[in-house]
């Protein structure tokens, strides 16, 4: 049995539990980071010294970074072919899963912190625009990319879709508009739609918390929390460390 650490609402924990479904493995998942507290525990810091989810516990094994725990999850349980053997293809796998970290996720960042984690009183539309800005030509190399094929790397789902995935679900939840990218919104469909071995229904990551595409959670002029913020002076629960999902 894996363990699984952190909260459902960090894209990076969402990664490793989708792909723990994706390869059948049995885990048990403990909420840890944002209102969870728990990172700064002595205990949790020997897991992972950067405190930060997720982490992932198999039997001896400990490790931390999301994208290489996918990368572990496909190997260790390989029965689904989630990550190439072919030296090529893994290696462009990795590409898009490091491009992923490098390049899209610091782009679209400051437009979810603005919309999700920031009173609309104190939203910044100027980081908005910028994160727009940067994001909104990356995700129209994804269209181009997809209009040639059905997934990442081609026609089979690998652990390249994971993260990138996850990242256009994060992205598309935000209230605001977007372009027409008909390829892009094509393969997110598919990877909404997908079964997982051990569960019925489709892609739970891509649909809970905190965001959910078929009855939205946030609509633009909607208050997004209360106030004040669970962390702030008079909020209830204590919390070291602000989410940044
Ligand atoms: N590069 C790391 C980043 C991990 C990260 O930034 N995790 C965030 C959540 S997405 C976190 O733990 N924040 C502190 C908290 O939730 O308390 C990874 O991919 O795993």
């Amino acid at each position: 049995m894996l363990t699984i650490w952190g909260r459902l609402s960090s894209i990076n924990v969402r990664k490793v539990v989708w792909a723990a479904l994706e390869v059948g493995a049995p885990f048990e998942r403990t909420d840890a980071g944002g209102n969870f507290g728990v990172v700064q525990t002595p205990a949790f810091l020997r897991l992972n010294p950067n405190a930060l989810v997720p982490v992932l516990q198999d039997s001896g094994t400990t490790l931390w970074e999301s994208n290489v725990i996918v990368r572990y999850l496909a190997v260790r349980f390989p029965a689904r072919q989630l990550l190439p053997t072919d030296a090529a293809a893994r290696f462009e796998a990795e590409q898009w899963m490091d491009w992923q970290q490098t390049t899209l996720n610091p782009a679209g960042r400051n437009a979810f912190v603005q919309w999700i984690r920031t009173p609309a009183e104190q939203r910044s539309t100027a980081l908005v625009a910028q994160s727009v800005a940067a994001t909104e030509p990356l995700m129209a190399l994804l269209d181009r990319h997809l209009s040639q094929r059905p997934y990442l790397l081609g026609d089979n789902f690998t652990v390249a879709d994971i993260p990138v995935g996850c990242e256009a679900h994060r992205w598309f939840g935000l209230p605001q508009p977007r372009p027409d990218w008909p390829h892009l919104e094509r393969w997110f469909a598919s990877l909404r739609a997908r079964r997982q071995p051990r569960r019925a229904g489709p892609t739970p990551c891509m649909n809970r918390v905190p965001y959910n595409h078929d009855k939205p959670h946030f609509s633009p002029g909607r208050r997004l929390h209360r106030h004040p913020l669970p962390w702030q002076p008079g909020g209830r629960g204590a919390r070291r460390q602000r989410p940044v999902g």
